[in-house]
């Protein structure tokens, strides 16, 4: 019987141990933490069989297991895996594991900014044409949990993380998107390259059967995929398609065009999307190529982008008080995602800028900031570093005490006719325990100060 080690038991560890005892595998799970949802987790799995320990790792018990499933938040550098007895064990993601097990065909979506967006437009527009399409993976919901349903949808649309693919083996989708590349991870990647081959992984199983869609306005992009088989389709936000290239663009009239075969199918103008910033609009090209790939009708999908309202915690506004525009973009966790959060902005806005630093400079900010920003909050760990890069141009004030306090500074300094925008380009760990909680205390304490 297979014998698997599942590392880390929050929402992957967990689907994963399920998913193994499910097909009759012999399980050892262990997570180092031991809160109350882990010891939850830990009776639940027990029942099923599993033999579990939360709150310290056993190498020995880890070092019989044929496989080790190891959660996407373990680094390679963590002390267990280092561990001469474990170093030999072989070792896949969770992503990897569930789609062995997985029957539907995958739309694979990654890149360094865009992807739950894009995921998640590609799920709401298949679903509107009538197919079963979940969105799983590093979006919220884990692969395995999808392995598990029946009867298996038409198609999983899997937001897929570098952390995720980077160990990988058969994986295997038949639609993959990459959005964009840019720095980002810093803090657990050696270099730009490292990360980004991570990102190459996608392409690791290509055959000709594979359908890539590919932003042709990013030469990291359109280098990543190298001699990989497969049909390539790119999308363009800023330029026309050429002549002889397959995928997507924004027509000379403004509308969504995609083009598969011959001629442009056009969906809708530019203006009938709900999301706003010109980011979202190669979101949408991206997902509208990919789900009529997957077989949804021109119509079916553009009524699909119509009706895609956005997700929370992205350039989401949150309220507008006393004409001032209160903005949640808590997601913006890198350099890029911030600037293109700057560049949707038309008032005079308060940034609040920092949280855990994740390596790259802020300086790259500069110009953004010199045009849209009125004054930076800076705060969080990064808040010394954000200071220290930023300051010369606009006001930078350092805020030292809690996220309250960061609020209050932002009131003060907002203007009627103007906007506080949470878009701080760092992790949230050093305060919250994930962005969503970060972007949620926003929320909460923009509505508690109007009531
Ligand atoms: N742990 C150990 N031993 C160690 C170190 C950690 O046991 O030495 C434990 C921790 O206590 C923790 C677990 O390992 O319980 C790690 O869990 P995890 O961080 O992988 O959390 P999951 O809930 O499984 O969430 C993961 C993704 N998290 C990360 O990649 C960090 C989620 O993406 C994803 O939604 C989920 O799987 C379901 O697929 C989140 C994310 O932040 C949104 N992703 C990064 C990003 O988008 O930038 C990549
Ligand atoms: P991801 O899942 O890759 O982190 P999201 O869709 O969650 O991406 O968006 C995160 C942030 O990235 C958003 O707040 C937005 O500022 C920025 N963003 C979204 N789409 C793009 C894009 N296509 N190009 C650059 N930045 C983007």
């Amino acid at each position: 019987m297979t014998r698997v080690g599942v590392l880390g038991l929050a929402r992957s560890g967990r689907a994963a141990a399920q998913l193994a005892l499910r097909q009759g595998m012999s399980v050892y799970a262990t997570d180092a933490s031991s809160g109350e949802e882990l010891r939850r987790t830990a009776a639940e799995l027990q029942k099923q069989g599993a033999a579990v320990d939360v709150g310290s790792h056993s190498a020995a018990a880890l070092a019989e297991c044929d496989v080790m499933i190891v959660s996407p938040g373990i680094p390679p550098t963590a002390p267990i895996l280092r561990e001469s007895a474990v170093a030999g064990v072989p070792r896949i993601s969770e992503l990897e594991f569930a789609s062995r097990a997985l029957r539907s065909p995958m739309i694979a979506i990654t890149g360094t900014n865009g992807k739950s967006t894009t995921t998640a437009m590609t799920s709401h527009i298949l679903s509107g044409c009538g197919f079963t399409a979940p969105a799983a993976g590093n979006i919220g919901t884990p692969l395995s949990e999808i392995a598990m349903r029946e009867p298996q949808p038409d198609w999983v649309v899997v937001e897929a993380s570098s952390f995720q693919l980077a160990d990988i083996d058969t994986f295997r989708p038949a639609v993959g998107v990459v959005t964009n590349l840019a720095p980002d991870h810093l803090d657990r990647y050696p270099d730009v390259a490292t990360y980004y081959a991570d990102k190459a992984r996608l392409f690791d199983n290509a055959d000709g059967d594979s359908i890539w869609v590919l932003n042709a306005e990013d030469e990291a992009v359109l280098a990543l995929p190298g001699e990989a088989d497969g049909a390539r389709l790119v999308f363009r936000v800023n330029t026309q398609l050429g002549g002889s290239e397959r995928g997507g663009h924004i027509d000379a009239a403004g509308r969504l065009a995609v083009r598969l075969d011959a001629g442009d199918e056009v969906l809708l103008h530019r203006s009938e999307l709900s999301v706003m910033g010109s980011h979202n609009e190669a979101n949408a090209l991206a997902a509208a190529i990919a789900a009529m790939c997957a077989g949804a009708s021109a119509d079916c999908t553009a009524s699909g982008l119509r009706t895609f309202r956005g997700l929370a915690h992205r350039l989401e506004v949150v309220a507008t008080r006393d004409g001032i525009v209160w903005i949640n973009d808590s997601k913006a966790t890198n350099i890029d995602s911030t600037l293109v959060a700057l560049r949707s902005m038309t008032r005079p806005t308060v940034l609040l800028l920092g949280g855990r630093h994740k390596g790259e400079p802020y300086t790259r900010l500069l110009d953004e900031i010199e045009r849209a920003v009125t004054a930076v909050i800076a705060y969080g760990e990064a808040g010394a570093e954000v200071e220290k890069d930023l300051t010369g141009s606009v006001p930078v004030i350092r805020v030292t005490g809690g996220f309250e306090d960061v609020m209050a500074q932002a009131r003060s300094l907002a203007v009627s006719g103007g906007a506080v925008l949470l878009s701080p380009a760092c992790s949230s760990y050093d305060m919250f325990r994930n962005y969503e909680e970060r972007g949620d205390a926003f929320r909460r304490l923009v509505l508690e100060s109007a009531a």
